[in-house]
């Protein structure tokens, strides 16, 4: 009887083409004030389950508080259980989490009743709240999540540091790129880093995902981003705050998403985003490639920093 049922399930996950296994992440964040004044959310746990099996995924994040705040990376299918701590000193304000482009309940909403006139999905001092997001099929993509409940009034305190990056893969590891002048199809596996820029104001934050050593590392502020020539890289680029932006990379082109188009910049405005995959240097070099805003008066006021290709 056991095995007919396994079979009958295994039967109705291939015609729906949903995936056998999906993992489930236990994901415990905390929002915190850093020394500075800013808020931020870090990393306090995160574990995942599949197949059976549970593995500590919590070294792979920066120890401590950062902006953007810790990276969190679904595959398509997978489901999170997102816990968030209030650790914000001095301050009996709630603070959520409220995510962009996964499925979730209403109950995850992360506001305020003051919002949502119904129910608070929000953190209190020493009373945590824990949300659930569901990378359905449908959502692949750079997503946004943020504080939608901090401050006065209630809306959120995402410009004074409290966001972060959501990435949902696609269930065949796959994405299209642009390499060697080719639109063909990389292997997730075979990208050693992903690059993680917010555009905030006149502003680069940033963040590396390093798959060669496994660890999440904060860049912080216009950064320095490098890489060895040849190497596929993957670009994250957000926008959040008030100001439209044009992102551009020096020596690189790219295909926007879902197009043929090949492209060497990219309109950016709040909380729109988009991501690319190059090969490092293809076609043109070793260099301190410039990216930047091209908006003159973003430029002009520092928004820029370099991608080092390096042989
Ligand atoms: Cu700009």
């Amino acid at each position: 009887m056991r095995w007919h049922l396994s079979f009958l399930a295994l039967s109705v996950s291939l015609c729906l083409g949903m995936p056998l296994e999906a993992a489930t992440h236990y994901i415990t964040l905390k929002a915190v004030r850093m020394p500075s004044g800013q808020l931020a959310y870090q990393m306090v746990k995160h574990q995942i389950e599949d197949n059976g099996t549970t593995e500590d995924l919590t070294g792979r994040y920066a120890q401590g508080p950062t902006i953007p705040g810790p990276t969190l990376v679904l595959t398509e299918g997978d489901t999170a259980r997102v816990t968030l701590e209030h650790g914000i000193e001095g301050s009996d304000s709630p603070v959520s989490v409220h995510v962009h482009g996964v499925h979730y309940k209403f109950d995850s909403d992360g506001t305020t009743r003051a919002l949502s006139q119904t129910i608070d999905s929000v953190a209190y001092p020493g009373k945590p709240y824990t949300y659930e997001w569901n990378a359905a099929t449908g959502t692949v993509g750079t997503w946004m999540y943020h504080d939608h409940a901090f401050g006065d009034p209630m809306i959120g305190a995402e410009d004074q540091g409290l966001f972060g990056t959501l990435i949902v893969n696609p269930k065949d590891g796959q994405v299209e790129a642009l390499i060697d002048g080719q639109i063909q199809k990389v292997n997730l596996k075979d990208i050693k880093r992903e690059f993680i820029l917010w555009m905030h104001e006149t502003t680069f934050w940033g963040q590396e995902l390093n798959h060669i050593v496994n660890r999440q590392v904060p860049l912080w502020t216009n950064p320095t981003v490098g890489a060895r020539l040849g190497e596929l890289v993957r670009f994250h680029v957000i926008g959040m705050g008030t100001a439209f932006h044009t992102f551009h990379l020096h020596g690189h082109r790219w295909i926007e998403p879902g197009t043929t188009h090949i492209v060497d910049t990219v309109n950016i405005g709040p909380i729109s985003r988009t991501a690319f995959v190059v090969k490092a240097g293809e076609g043109v070099g070793p260099g301190d490639w410039h990216y930047h805003c091209h908006v003159v008066q973003h430029m002009q006021s520092g928004m820029m920093g370099k991608f080092r290709v390096v042989q």
